[in-house]
């Protein structure tokens, strides 16, 4: 018996540290931000992010989000196996979705992350309305919150729900943030009795 490999994705500002947070509390877990800012490399992809004027290419990037994710894997795979559920907000996915939308092709993104733990379940927070998103606090501070870049990560989601199987989707349109909540805890819930089955690898 192992616990629960736990992922919220989405779309900038549609509330994953939020729900992450939360879920995190709720269910006693260890919560792992991508990216993680703290590391090493987290610092340079912060400089990335922050500064749009930063000349690193696409391609650096992304190998920096992957292995920003790397960085992180010994740890995690000791909590799971000691009984602590690990939720994640935000990986593999949205480094697919992201460098996609900025041109990267699906496999080559794929590629570095082949190997990391695969989540048991995938809970994306989709919103239909982005418009409304967009005028949430702190949008548009850094480089990737720019409308129509959202709108082709989005479609990357979901070429990503179509290959994936262990994705569950929830509209957050018009829903407070307990109503979100008790959404992804409905999904979660079957799950904190314990996974039988070893960890699955992308
Ligand atoms: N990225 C990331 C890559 O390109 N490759 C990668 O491999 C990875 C891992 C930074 C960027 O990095 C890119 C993607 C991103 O562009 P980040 O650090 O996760 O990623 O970004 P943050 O700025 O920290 O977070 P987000 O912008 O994604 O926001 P969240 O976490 O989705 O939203 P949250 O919870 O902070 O909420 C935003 C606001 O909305 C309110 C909250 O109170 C807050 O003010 N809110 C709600 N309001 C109304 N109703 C609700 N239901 C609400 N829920 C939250
Ligand atoms: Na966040």
């Amino acid at each position: 018996m192992r616990a629960p490999l736990i992922v919220i994705e989405g779309l900038d500002r549609t509330g994953k540290s939020t729900q992450t947070a939360k879920l995190c509390h709720r269910l006693n877990g260890f919560l792992v931000k991508f990216p993680n800012r703290e590391t090493p490399i987290g610092k340079l992809l912060n400089q990335y992010l922050t500064d749009a004027s930063n000349p690193m290419p696409l391609e650096v990037a992304h190998l920096l989000f992957s292995a920003n994710r790397w960085e992180m894997v010994k740890n995690i795979e000791d909590l799971l196996s000691k009984g602590t559920p690990v939720v994640m907000d935000r990986y593999v996915y949205s480094g697919v979705a992201y460098s996609m939308a900025k041109g990267l092709d699906i496999e080559w993104c794929l590629a570095p992350d082949k190997g990391l733990p695969k989540p048991d379940v995938t809970i994306f927070l989709k919103a239909n309305d982005l418009d409304s998103i967009s005028q949430r606090e702190g949008f548009g501070e850094e480089r990737y919150e720019v409308a129509s870049l959202q709108t082709s990560v989005r479609n990357n989601f979901e070429i990503l729900r179509s290959r994936y199987d262990e994705w569950k989707v929830i509209i957050i349109d018009g829903k407070d943030i307990d109503q979100v909540h008790e959404h992804i805890w409905e999904l979660v819930c079957p799950l904190t009795r314990g996974v039988t089955t070893g960890l699955n690898r992308f």
